[in-house]
């Protein structure tokens, strides 16, 4: 059997850098390839290659994916809901012509596998609140959730029309202290840790009742290594799978931070980011994920805290 070799584009932003470090625990450092339009992030230097790339340009990419035999394409690069509002066109552009050019190139090349996440941006306020289901009304309102919810139906179509293994999930907010957020409305979830720790006070441009789903990333991780080894016949949905961590709001989260470091406070000035939360489901219901290829989160709100708390201090 031909071994694995894996391209992942979009490695140096918050998912990308844990992604490939964990993937170069299973695969081997040689055998999986670092990118991204900017330099690469300082945690990945000396442990395995790494190539500048620019996923738009699909002659480039294609002729990495052949120069250096790859079997696999994890694509990470976009733009999130936060950046994408400020300039829209973009956001379109790079999240659907990144896409497309790697959904083209591993039907042309005949890759094992690619992996593309979608996010819980694809619902809208027409959706449920409360445990979002799989399958619901979804309208977004987001140019960001409008370019994941297209990108869905783009995997299922190269799927079904090509057979390319092309699978996702719909991460919830994903929060990190290794490489930060890239310009989303859950980054308030990231911040506040930096905040806390550095000035014993955090503005968040959230309202305190402003519940969403959320994960910490070792979950989002393990999520993500579970889905792409799962047997194919196991994933049975080719749009994108709902994966459900944790829910809170940010009155909750600095309660919970307040218990490690007491001197703690918490203040709001929500922005613009506010619409784009309001527009999202609080909590989501991820029962196919735990059925299919048998999903479950690790950590909770109380986990997560303890363990970034740990981890900044370090
Ligand atoms: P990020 O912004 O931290 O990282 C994206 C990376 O893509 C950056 O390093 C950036 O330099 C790179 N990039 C941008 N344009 C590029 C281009 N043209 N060519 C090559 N690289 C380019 O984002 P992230 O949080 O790591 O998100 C990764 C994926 O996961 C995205 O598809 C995002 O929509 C999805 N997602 C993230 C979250 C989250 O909370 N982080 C939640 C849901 C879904
Ligand atoms: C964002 O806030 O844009 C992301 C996401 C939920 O997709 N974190």
């Amino acid at each position: 059997m031909q071994k694995e070799k894996i391209l992942v584009i979009g490695a140096s932003g918050q998912i990308g850098v844990e992604l490939t470090m964990a993937l170069r625990k299973i695969y081997g450092n040689a055998n999986v390839i670092a990118s991204d339009l900017r330099e690469q992030n300082p945690l990945l230097e000396g442990t395995g290659p790494y190539v500048s790339m620019d996923v738009m340009n699909k002659e480039m990419l294609h002729v990495q994916v052949l120069r250096q035999n790859i079997t696999q394409i994890y694509l990470l690069a976009a733009i999130l809901s936060a950046t994408g509002e400020k300039n829209p066109g973009l956001a379109w552009n790079l999240n659907m012509t990144g896409l497309l050019n790697v959904l083209d190139i591993a039907r042309e090349e005949k890759l094992h596998k690619v992996y593309w996440p979608s996010s819980i941006a694809v619902f809208g306020p027409t959706s449920p609140k409360q445990n979002c289901p799989q399958q619901t009304i979804i309208e977004p309102t987001t140019v960001y959730g409008i370019s994941k919810y297209a990108g869905e139906f783009w995997c299922h179509y190269f799927n079904q029309r090509f057979g390319v293994d092309v699978r996702s999930i719909r991460y919830p907010g994903l929060i990190s202290y290794k490489s930060p957020p890239g310009g989303g409305t859950t980054d308030y979830a990231v911040e506040i840790f930096h905040d806390a720790l550095e000035e014993m006070k955090y503005e968040c441009f959230l309202k305190e009742d402003t519940y969403l789903p959320m994960m910490y990333m070792p979950d989002a991780i393990r999520a993500t290594i579970e889905l792409m080894e799962a047997p194919a016949e196991k994933i049975k949905i080719r749009t994108s799978y709902n994966v459900s961590g944790m829910s809170f709001s940010p009155k909750e989260i600095a309660l919970e931070i307040k218990k490690h470091i007491p001197e703690f406070s918490i203040s709001y000035k929500p922005d613009y980011r506010q619409e784009i939360a309001n527009s999202w489901p609080q909590s989501i219901d991820d029962t196919t994920a735990r059925n299919d290829w048998g999903w479950k989160e690790e950590f909770n709100l109380a986990a997560m805290t303890q363990d970034m708390i740990e981890n900044l201090k370090k």
